[in-house]
């Protein structure tokens, strides 16, 4: 029986309640014919030390979650939970500042080449590093504004071993010009990366009972609803995951009786849903 496998999933929930994942409203629901696009925010918070550079020493990047980086060089960062569900897209909105109007990096030999921000790290079996890597995913910088990097994930995921947002920005122009280069640390400069959102958007066909919209309908969507049950505020539910949610009941709003008929429909005593 599923009940105390359900119980435990809720208690666990409950105990890291400081990094419960946002299930924000979507003003983004789409609904053309059969398809929609989902919309889920994870949490994060930006701890001051995650400002860092990449292993040139150079180019700045806000570590997000890096548990491969070192202390000492400011890239050891949990800023989102590890235990994520990651399909199609993730989308990081940020804030540059403190480069003005630059636009370009000035490499040492006189070339130039645009600034760039890209999303890099590792999430289940996908990779990327470099902002060939990144595609189109990549986002040019124009100096100081908003912003928005993608990845495109091929394989689903459940878990981000690494995550990073990555720039080709120079810090060293940024900084006072009365420190040697040899002592100048990142955060000595005015260039800034903040992140102000991150979420993740899948696309495909709503599927009923698929009440945390991870494109697949499971236990932890029965989990879901009891939550959303539990505490509406903190274990929000937006209008797409309420549809889907709604299994029982002929269209009467979400209730545990819908909860009930996932967990039936997990354990195979019902092959369909919505339950009639
Ligand atoms: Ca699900
Ligand atoms: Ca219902």
């Amino acid at each position: 029986m599923k009940t105390a496998k359900i119980f435990s999933l809720i208690l666990s929930a409950a105990v890291s309640s400081s990094f419960v994942t946002a299930y924000a409203c979507n003003a983004e629901d789409k609904e053309t014919g059969t398809e929609y696009r989902h919309e889920r925010e994870i949490e994060y918070y930006e701890s001051d030390h995650s400002l860092s550079t990449n292993n040139d020493g150079i180019s700045l990047r806000r570590n997000i979650y890096n548990i491969w980086g070192t202390l000492d060089y400011n890239n050891f960062v949990e800023d989102i939970e590890y235990d994520n569900v990651i399909i199609d897209q993730i989308v990081v909105e940020f804030t540059v500042s403190g480069i003005g109007k630059d636009s370009e990096l000035v490499k040492s030999d006189g070339t130039k080449e645009p600034y760039y921000a890209w999303l890099c790290g590792s999430v289940g079996t996908n990779s990327q590093w470099t902002l060939e890597d990144a595609g189109d995913g990549a986002v040019k910088i124009n100096g100081d504004g908003n912003y928005t990097a993608v990845w495109n994930v091929k394989d689903a995921s459940e878990s981000v071993e690494c995550l990073i947002l990555q720039t080709n920005i120079n810090y060293f122009p940024y900084t006072p010009k009365d420190i040697p280069d040899d002592e100048k640390k990142p955060l000595d400069g005015t260039a800034n990366i903040t992140v102000k959102k991150i979420k993740t958007l899948t696309e495909g066909e709503l599927l009923s009972g698929d009440s945390n919209l991870d494109g697949d309908v499971s236990i932890s969507d029965a989990v879901r609803i009891l939550q959303y049950l539990a505490n509406h505020e903190k274990y929000y539910l937006s209008d797409t995951a309420k549809k889907a949610s709604d299994v029982f009941g002929d269209n009467d709003g979400v209730t545990a009786m819908d909860a009930n008929s996932i967990q039936k429909y997990d354990a195979g005593v019902i092959d369909s849903l919505p339950e009639t």
